[in-house]
């Protein structure tokens, strides 16, 4: 569990936000922030979650990146906004941005880094970017990444944490090196239980947790390592640095925080790895959907685990709260859905609030991993207030409820998500 350290201004406009109990788009959420720097800062057992489809925050570009919605400068967290998701693939430029520790490397050298693999194997060994492009065989994989915390403004009672919308993933084509052909070339040795990443970032991490180092480990027996990808490129492109050049791994399926930046070290293990990043934080109670009650941590009677594949998710992207409908002509309500659980087999949309659902199309399946455009020709009659829902259901054969996800970190929220749109008579 970890708390990714919003600042007072951010809690100070969410405990305005939350009074006003609004969506809001990003016009009022600039004012609501510039009025409120004083307020003091609330406890998370109130207000209520937030609707609105982003974060909100201002638009701030970072060194090689677009302008996206601050939530916090240090340690960054930057969220995508909702227009880049009207493609099934996101802009590197465009994507979201999440770092735990606050110093991040504002350069690499490239003539002398390396990728070091070491620990329990035969021989140490220890690439630069030029051997990891021409001595290995390049693979590619469509996969979305995304934040365990994000849609965390959703959580009732809240959580502490990034307070993201759901701009805190994104989906890419990863291109680079098997993660199991470099673990032949160091030789793994027997008695090895874990392997462990780590980048070039460094900082405290939160106070009193000894974070000061992120490390993040996979059992050497997962089978999602037969898929890991040390990856060099992003939608055929270098990575931006704030995600991850000169390499970094891509875990398909899995929640991001495996998904190690400026990887530079990786370490084949032969005890499990009990480091703040794997122990205390990215735990999630021990139950596939990651769900249970204030009361019971309290109680202490939670089992928790570390986080691991993503649970089937789907979002109206278009139309949005600024588009006005006309009556009696046909719209289409597109989006995106996802899980790291199985394919998604089914997307379903509501026009009534949820009460009744109707078969999205599937788009162009673009694997497994990645998001699946889907769309829905709607034909409101009358004018007035609709309420448009989407739930996807994925091969794993689990489909999106209401039901809230209710966890200390506030991970894994998968519920189903609601769009109000206005209808105008036409003409
Ligand atoms: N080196 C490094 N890698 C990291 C992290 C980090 O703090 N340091 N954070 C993880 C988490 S929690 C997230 S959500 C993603 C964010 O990736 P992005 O910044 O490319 O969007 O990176 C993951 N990999
Ligand atoms: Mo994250």
């Amino acid at each position: 569990m970890t708390d990714d350290g919003p600042t007072l201004t951010r809690r100070a406009a969410l405990a305005l936000l939350g009074t006003a109990g609004t969506a809001l788009a990003l016009g009022r959420t600039a004012l609501a922030q510039a009025t409120v720097p004083t307020a003091p800062a609330p406890t998370f057992s109130g207000p209520g979650p937030l609707t609105a489809w982003n974060g909100l925050g201002p638009l701030i570009a970072l060194p090689q990146k677009v302008p996206l919605i601050r939530l916090v400068d240090r340690p960054p967290l930057y969220e995508t906004p909702r227009a880049y998701f009207q493609s099934p693939f996101t802009p590197a430029s465009a994507f979201f941005v999440r770092s735990n520790l606050s110093i991040f490397p504002a350069s690499i050298d490239l003539t002398t880094w390396r990728l070091r693999v070491a620990g329990n194997v035969r021989t140490p060994v220890s690439f630069s970017l030029a051997e990891l492009l021409q001595n290995f065989e390049p693979v590619s994989v469509n996969a979305v990444l995304q934040c365990s915390g994000n849609s965390r403004t959703r959580f009732q009672p809240r959580r502490p944490g990034g307070q993201w919308g759901n701009g805190a993933m994104g989906c890419a084509t990863w291109t680079g090196v098997r993660l199991r052909d470099l673990l032949k070339k160091a030789g793994v040795k027997s008695g090895s239980v874990q392997v462990q990443f780590q980048g070039l970032d460094k900082g405290a991490g939160a106070p009193g947790s000894g974070g000061a180092e992120y490390k993040k480990s996979l059992d050497l027996n997962d089978p999602v390592l037969d898929e890991c990808i040390v990856a060099y490129a992003m939608n055929g492109q270098p990575l931006p640095l704030v995600n991850g050049f000169p390499v970094r791994l891509v875990v398909p399926g899995y929640f991001a925080t495996y998904w190690m930046k400026t990887l530079s070290f990786i370490r084949v293990l032969t005890e499990p790895d009990t480091n703040f990043w794997m122990a205390t934080a990215y735990l999630q109670p021990d139950n596939p959907r990651g769900t249970t009650t204030p009361q019971a941590v309290k109680d202490k009677k939670v089992k928790f685990r570390p986080v691991s594949s993503m649970p089937v998710r789907s979002f109206i992207v278009t139309p949005d709260e600024t588009v006005k409908v006309p009556a009696g002509l046909p719209v289409t309500v597109q989006g995106l859905a996802m899980s790291g659980r199985g394919a998604v087999t089914k997307v379903e949309v509501s026009t009534d609030g949820g009460r009744t659902w109707r078969a999205a199309s599937l788009g162009e399946d673009h694997g497994r991993y990645a998001f699946r455009p889907w769309s829905f020709a709607w034909t409101p009659k009358t004018a007035g207030q609709y309420t448009l829902a989407v739930r996807a259901t994925d091969a794993s054969g689990v489909t999106q409820t209401d039901q809230p996800i209710w966890n200390p970190s506030g991970y894994l929220w998968n519920t189903i998500e609601r769009q109000t749109v206005t209808v105008g008579q036409a003409g």
